[in-house]
């Protein structure tokens, strides 16, 4: 079972990993180890260096008389803590982090001559941040939004910045309408609510009125809105990129993070509780994941499209509105991610790290998708308010691994130390260095691919970006029945917080009647609204009538249940061989059993011994777990059945259709909940029904349950 976990302890649990710890192998966390600090044995001493001998009391006149203004000490100590707090991200400031490496599985040089995707032997070191977009930095993880999922490459030939969302498009379709749309999603101005969300009048009245946001909108109405992990969301770069090999071919790319922990997503009920129940929910499970060395992997493909296929699509490659099906062009694999240690200072790594669209390397390039091309400005300029100015660069975590001799100087903040006279270029006095690098494959000075432009200057939008709705209506299309049905309630939800009628209408009859009337007249039957009788714009559909691909259904990832989080319910009485046998047999596939009981003291077995428990079953409520097991004992389950506590523990597990198990002793209990046995609430603990059990935790959900959960009240 799971022990309790000191800080002391957090090295020794790293047993049994998924992956070989490359903790100490990784080159960037080598090069941090001059910042770490530790001050084991140390001194307290001011930021001068000198040592304090009372930390107690600031200087006074007198014991009961004024503090005097030459306290250096304390008023060094107040200045600091005065300016301890930088400006959050404007969008994505809720986030946390994580390094790893990058491994690519073999040689792609036919796409791309970067050096990161040449040597399956080549370790790249990463560091990754997983976001929310609306909520401020200490808002809820499991709100409905959209996930960031930016990742930065520490390569050979500089820093590569991938810096996508955990959805494969976006809101709108040119960079000049984001801070009208971040105006509206953000909390509404005159009160400043609501915090996280997108229910309410600004958000519903801008997405009613700009019909190219209907397709982003509905995937944040889906599911994908509200993932069980941040080790089960998929990511995307969102743009069409270019790759571009050492003879100057290029292909237009979509890159693609596939998770091997599965797809998967929690109910909008246990979002709603867990973002009051356990605010940090998401943090938590990536932190814990990687203490117990149950380290999360993605795998990174491109969909590849030459360039002269650039016009075969019933969209346009350069519209961020639009994904390419996977089923027209496959994900090629690339190379895997592994995310195995922790940060050591949240604010030094996590909140300082700096993300730019703009960093790539030899062998990536852009295209002129507007939105993208908005996004390599704006994400420098930030840095420079957020980040104090132009040096943010050499801040540990934002430093490269390879040389990065530029010629520039100076600013706030600057820590190098350049040596030398000459900070131009070209010069004579300091031997002509830094010089250029021709771009040749060997040499390997960065080159823009030379797309060859001949256009007027206009302010317009191409005629190509014009169908907003034909893939909203295939992704609608190709969901599973539950997932529709959650995307019914969730524009059901979300438009019931809509104070103004009008848009509320707007949305059913503009938007949502052109995207698939039968979603329309389920949304407006929910709202009180007439439905829709016909679409207001002509869809032309798209060809492809449905995208296995975009459904959660069946992804469930490589590696089984590791990771997976079990509730053991206890009392007092329970038999510990049946403990014992449960929790052994979800060990053996790396799940990770907690004991809960009636308290957080020990729990008394039937044979008279004391049986420490991880967590109170209220301290630890049924939505932190993905499935429950109740073993045997007679006294121990006519406890839980006394409890209210427990019984709504077990309630909610059912409601939230996770899997739950009982030894056959549980009948009983079972019958006084009024629940009964199915494909995942079993009874009995041979094998037979562990493996039954386990296969329900690998689907994660028991989805031919919803209709009858919704009348378990919980
Ligand atoms: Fe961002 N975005 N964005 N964005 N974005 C920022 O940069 C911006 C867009 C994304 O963990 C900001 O450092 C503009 C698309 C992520 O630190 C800012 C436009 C996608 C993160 C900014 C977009 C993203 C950001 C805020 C439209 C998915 C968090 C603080 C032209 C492909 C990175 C910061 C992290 C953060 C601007 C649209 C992803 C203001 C102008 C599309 C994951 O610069």
């Amino acid at each position: 079972m799971a022990s309790k976990k000191t800080p002391e302890s957090r090295q020794s649990q790293v047993a049994g990993t998924d992956t070989p710890d490359r903790a100490n192998t990784n080159a960037k966390l080598q090069s941090l180890e001059a910042f770490r600090s530790d001050a084991t044995g140390q001194a307290l001493r001011t930021n001068q260096g000198v040592k304090i001998a009372d930390n107690q009391n600031s200087l006074k006149a007198g014991a009961r008389g004024p503090s005097l203004l030459e306290d250096f000490i304390m008023r060094e100590k107040i200045t600091h803590f005065d300016h301890e707090r930088i400006p959050e991200r404007i969008v994505h400031a809720r986030g946390t982090g994580a390094h790893g490496y990058f491994q690519s599985y073999g040689c792609h040089a036919e796409l791309t001559k970067a050096g990161f995707l040449q040597d399956p032997e080549k370790i790249t070191p990463v560091f990754v941040r997983f976001s929310t977009v609306q909520g401020p930095r200490g808002s809820g993880d499991t709100v409905r939004d959209v996930r960031g999922f930016a990742v930065k490459f520490y390569t050979d030939e500089g820093n590569f910045d991938l810096v996508g969302n955990n959805m494969p498009v976006f809101f709108i379709q040119d960079a000049i309408k984001f801070p009208d749309f971040v105006h509206a999603v953000k909390p509404e101005p005159h009160n400043e609510m609501p915090t996280g969300g997108s229910a309410h009048d600004t958000f519903w009245d801008f997405v009613s009125l700009v019909p190219e946001t209907a397709h982003m909108v509905i995937w944040a109405m889906s599911d994908r809105a509200i993932p069980r992990s941040l080790r089960m969301m998929e990511g995307f770069g969102v743009h069409t990129f270019r790759l571009i090999n050492a003879q100057g071919v290029a292909s237009f790319v979509k890159f693609h993070w596939k998770p091997r922990q599965g797809v998967h997503s929690v109910l909008w009920d246990e979002a709603q509780k867990l973002a009051g129940k356990d605010t940090d929910y998401h943090r938590r499970d990536l932190w814990e994941a990687i203490e117990t060395g149950h380290y999360p992997q993605w795998e990174l493909g491109v969909q590849i499209v030459p360039e002269a296929d650039e016009h075969m699509f019933d969209f346009d490659l350069l519209d961020p509105t639009k994904l390419i099906p996977e089923e027209l062009v496959p994900v090629t694999p690339l190379g895997k991610m592994v995310l195995d240690r922790n940060p050591d200072n949240f604010f030094a790594e996590v909140e300082q790290v700096a993300f730019c669209p703009g960093h790539i390397v030899p062998g990536i390039d852009f295209t002129n998708d507007p939105l993208l091309q908005g996004r390599l400005f704006s994400y420098t300029d930030t840095q420079i308010s957020r980040l104090g100015g132009p040096n943010f660069h050499e801040i540990p975590i934002n430093r490269p691994l390879a040389p990065n001799h530029s010629g520039q100087r100076d600013a706030m903040h600057r820590m190098t130390l350049d040596k030398g006279r000459a900070s131009y270029e070209p010069n004579s006095i300091d031997g002509g260095w830094p010089k250029e690098t021709p771009p040749a494959p060997q040499a390997g000075g960065f080159e823009s691919y030379q797309e060859r432009i001949d256009a007027h200057k206009i302010r317009q939008r191409s005629d190509s970006f014009g169908d907003h709705f034909s893939q909203a209506r295939l992704f609608f299309q190709s969901m599973s029945a539950h997932e529709q049905q959650h995307i019914i309630k969730a524009y059901s939800f979300e438009l019931g917080k809509v104070e103004r009628e009008a848009i509320r209408a707007r949305v059913v009859n503009e938007i949502l009647a052109n995207i698939d009337l039968t979603l329309a007249a389920a949304v407006s039957a929910n709202l009180g609204l007439p439905a829709p009788k016909a679409a207001t714009v002509k869809v032309k559909g798209s060809k492809l009538k449905q995208s296995k691909a975009l459904s959660q259904l069946g992804k469930q990832g490589e590696i089984g249940i590791s990771g997976r989080k079990i509730g053991v319910l206890v009392a007092d009485g329970v038999e510990v061989a049946s403990v014992d046998k449960v929790v052994k047999a979800l060990q053996a596939q790396r799940a990770r059993p907690m004991l809960l009981g009636p308290t957080s003291a020990p729990v008394k077995t039937a044979d008279g011994k004391a049986l420490p428990v991880d967590a109170s079953i209220e301290g630890m409520p049924s939505v932190m777990f993905d499935g429950v097991w109740v073993p045997a004992g007679k006294a121990s389950l006519q406890a839980l059945e006394g409890s209210g506590v427990a019984k709504h523990f077990l309630l909610e597990t059912y409601k939230h259709l996770k899997p739950m198990g009982l030894s056959l002793d549980g009948k009983l209990l079972l019958n006084k909940l009024g629940l009964q046995e199915d494909a995942g609430l079993l009874l009995g603990d041979e094998q037979k029904t562990f493996e039954a059990f386990f296969k329900a935790l690998a689907e994660h959900r028991v989805w031919a349950r919803e209709a009858v959960a919704e009348s378990v009240p919980a």
